[in-house]
């Protein structure tokens, strides 16, 4: 049997590490790919939609990927301590792989705007938190400044070895696949993602003669949405507080790949991507974080129009895991309060044979 044990062990060859580097590693990767199975047949069209689901990774994102490469690297390069401005996921990958490597991690968070889970993640790994009364993007600008005033190495997305780790996505679904989807849906904030997929998928063909690449499709907030208006957004807002971004920072690397692989940008409402939760919650069984469900509203909107054609085949990631925010979920179920009975056989009896 072979171990498991992250993913640059498993794409050694197509990372840049040598035989001497200290891997940081919590196993992360290697997460399934699950073909829906109800919601094609509940819109009506022929249409195969797989999503990745990154929740499962150690920290519960795909933060993970990015975060086991810089982690390595800092650690190679004799750093200290690590720092990231972040909507919440970042911190959280950021604090577990500094413990992991023995050395400190500081986190910028915008105060009150960050889901529970990932609050709560962050505390128990023990980081330094230090919340600001601004938003990420101003967190982002105060990283990048201080940086060059203490000893501490930026982990967000600007540093090229996050981007390096979450390449492999793109590897494991070719892997695992045998080729490349038709189109790959992602939600956007700052385009580290959506930029690293690319960049994933290219590599993978390099040299190949059948070379095929997905179509890049990037969706985003309706009030967090700079790269579907072409410009940036000074105040952005919604419930999907990890892509609460309006300043991102891998703009032109983004529109380098919607402009490669045919792509586009597009945005949705709140209320789109919260139905679009919930509906891979009860209809699949698989529950991530309101951002991440922007991928599959974006997917199903476009299907629906017949932009993405029937006969295609569609990965949507879903980049968080749902527990991460407690908060939405109930707010999302309201109407579904859990009934309190008395603790009896006669009770439950009951209780279960209303719902037959
Ligand atoms: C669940 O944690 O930016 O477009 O600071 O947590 O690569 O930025 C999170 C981003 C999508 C957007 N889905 O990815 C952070 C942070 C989830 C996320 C994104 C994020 P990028």
């Amino acid at each position: 049997m072979k171990r498991y044990t992250g993913l640059i062990e498993n794409y050694r060859s197509r990372l840049p590490v040598s035989e001497s580097t200290r891997i940081i590693s919590l196993g992360e990767g290697n997460t399934p790919l699950i073909e829906l199975h109800h919601i094609p047949r509940l819109i009506g069209k022929e249409v195969k939609i797989y999503v990745k689901f990154e929740g499962l990774n150690p920290t519960g994102s795909f933060k993970d990927r990015g975060m086991t490469m810089a982690v390595t690297k800092a650690v190679e390069a004799g750093s200290q301590a690590i720092i990231c401005a972040s909507t919440g996921n970042t911190s959280a990958a950021a604090a577990a792989y500094a413990v992991r490597a023995g050395i400190q991690a500081f986190v910028l968070i915008p105060e009150g705007k960050i889901a529970l889970g990932k609050l709560a993640q962050t505390l128990m790994y023990g980081a330094k938190i230090i919340q600001i009364n601004g938003n990420f993007d101003r967190g982002m600008a105060l990283v990048k400044e201080v940086a060059e005033h203490a000893p501490v190495t930026i982990v967000n997305s600007i540093n090229p070895y996050r981007l390096e780790g979450q390449k492999t996505a793109a590897f494991e679904i070719v892997d695992e696949l045998g080729f490349a989807p038709d189109y790959h849906c992602l939600p956007v904030g700052n385009a580290g993602n959506i930029t690293a997929y690319w960049k994933g998928y290219k590599e993978y063909f390099t040299g190949r003669v059948c070379a095929n690449t997905p179509v890049m499709c990037g969706y985003q907030a309706a009030g967090a949405a700079p790269f579907a208006l072409g410009e940036m957004v000074d105040n952005p807002e919604t419930v999907a507080t990890a892509i609460r971004i309006g300043h991102p920072q891998s703009w032109d690397l983004a529109w380098t790949a919607q402009k490669e692989s045919g792509g586009w940008f597009d945005k949705f409402s709140d209320e789109q991507i919260l139905a679009a939760q919930k509906m891979l919650s009860q209809f699949e069984g698989v529950f991530c974080e309101p951002a991440s469900a922007a991928s599959l509203a974006g997917a199903l909107h476009d299907i629906s129009t017949g932009k993405i054609p029937e006969g295609s085949i569609i990965v949507c990631t879903l980049t968080g895991n749902g527990i991460k925010d407690p908060e939405i979920a109930m707010q999302q179920c309201a109407d579904a309060k859990p009934v309190t009975i008395d603790a009896s056989l006669d009770a439950v009896k009951r209780a279960i044979l209303d719902h037959i």
